[in-house]
């Protein structure tokens, strides 16, 4: 099932694996002319405009952007009591680990007198996007808003798009969640119109304020990615996501049952999802080609996940060795990198480059996407290998407060004047010298 690349007896450089292993075409700069328009219509006419474009795309026009917040209760209130109680879970582990991910402000003295502090704040204002149509989550909302309140955001807004089947409202189990944690403002909007409307606010039709964001965070379609990189600059945006992906490091211990299905969970996002298996077993190889045969016939998806798995971007990588293995994976910087192998922990360590790493038979990716502690919003598409997932830390600013005694600003003066001059800015080096008298 797994289109196979026999790399046994050479490990070709980084490049040229990434080249082997290609990810799915999303073409976002393809939409850029379609999304600018609407962009700039949304920044012109405010809420009419977004509500046009809602009436478009979603079908529906609700009759304000904000979701009152009775109908957030609502929602949690009308929750499936197994659903409420695993996303309370969720919820708990995912803040036990982001708390811990909180920053203490250092302060460095550099010289006697002289002294740098990081000063850590968050952003003020920041908006959460969750998608609906397909891909409906509440597992994200969960994802998006734990680490913005544990690193202090004060004032967080969850975009979601409105659904003609339930009222012209966000999906119910949006909504329930955002209510769970704690979260009082829900606009109903979708795509491109969205994020510009966070950008730059708005009046509702009631009157009510729509108060422009900083930031915005979340997964989205081509169109919603679009979007953040036209506003990027004037927002802050985490990084664009892609379709997902799992890469699996396996040897012969593995399990091919749990390989597969693991394989499989992920091509379920998508047909687009990437699925990727290195190992240094042609039979664990062999057996997990007959698993995902057996697997896939008995799962809901089976046709998404079929053509997931059939994609250019999915495949198996035949390697000699797992340290051979361990270079390819390190190429590819797997959204999602699963460790199956002997001495997993091990081997785990010596990764460079994923979004998040599962290790050992008892770690799926799927237990990451819902109750791990972790966070699922990860890098996709190779950005691994520079990037990080959403943390606490995606919502701080660190600030460099630079306080100098008169003294200490006098016995560097000449270093600065040098540097000024060397850079033909002489007004620099007065700026401190000017401070001396004529003596400076
Ligand atoms: N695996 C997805 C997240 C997700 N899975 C949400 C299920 N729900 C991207 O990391
Ligand atoms: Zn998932």
């Amino acid at each position: 099932m797994l289109t196979r690349t026999d790399l046994r007896g050479r490990v070709p450089s980084p490049a040229k694996l990434r080249a082997l292993l290609p990810r799915a075409e999303v073409d976002v700069d393809a939409v850029l002319h379609r999304v600018r328009p609407i962009v700039e219509d949304v920044r012109d006419r405010g809420v009419l405009a977004a509500l046009d474009y809602t009436e478009r795309f979603d079908n529906v026009r609700p009759s304000s952007v904000r979701v009152p917040e009775s109908a957030l209760k609502e929602a949690l209130d009308d929750l499936d009591p197994d659903v409420r109680d695993a996303l309370e879970e969720s919820v708990r582990r995912a803040r036990a680990v982001h708390d811990d991910q909180r920053r203490t402000d250092t302060t460095t003295q550099v010289v006697p007198g002289g002294v740098v502090t990081e000063r850590w704040v968050p952003v003020r204002r920041v908006g959460l996007y969750a998608p609906g149509g397909l891909a409906v989550y509440p597992s994200s909302v969960v994802m998006n808003v734990v680490p913005a309140q544990a690193a202090g955001v004060e004032s967080l807004v969850v975009c979601s798009p409105p659904q003609a089947d339930f009222g012209g409202r966000p999906h119910p189990t949006i909504l329930a969640a955002a209510a769970l944690l704690g979260v009082t403002e829900v606009w109903g909007v979708g795509g491109a119109q969205a994020v510009a409307l966070l950008a730059h606010g708005g009046t509702d039709t009631d009157g009510t304020d729509l108060e422009p964001v900083d930031m915005v965070t979340g997964p989205g379609n081509v169109y919603l990615t679009a979007a953040k990189r036209l506003l990027r600059g004037l927002i802050g945006i985490d990084s664009e996501a892609g379709p997902t992906e799992i890469a699996v490091l396996a040897d012969a211990t593995a399990d091919p049952v749990h390989v597969a299905a693991d394989l499989i969970s992920q091509a379920e996002h998508d047909t687009l999802a990437a699925s990727v298996l290195v190992t240094d077993s042609e039979d664990l190889a062999d057996r997990v080609d007959a698993e995902l045969a057996r697997q896939v016939e008995r799962t809901r998806h089976r046709e998404r996940i079929t053509t997931a798995l059939r994609g250019r971007q999915s495949g198996c990588v035949l390697v000699s060795t797992v340290d051979d293995g361990l270079s390819v994976v390190d190429a590819y910087a797997a959204e999602h990198l699963e460790v199956q192998t002997e001495d997993a922990a091990g081997v785990a360590a010596r990764v460079r480059a994923a979004g998040a790493i599962f290790v050992g038979p008892h770690s799926p990716v799927s237990l990451g996407d819902y109750c791990a502690g972790s966070n699922h919003v990860l890098p996709t598409g190779g950005c691994a290998r520079h990037s990080s997932g959403l943390s606490v830390q995606t919502f701080l600013r660190g600030i460099h407060v630079i306080d100098y005694s008169r003294e200490a600003l006098a016995a560097v003066a000449p270093r600065v004047v040098a540097l000024a001059d060397a850079e033909d800015l002489p007004a620099h080096g007065q700026a401190v010298t000017a401070r001396f008298g004529s003596a400076g």
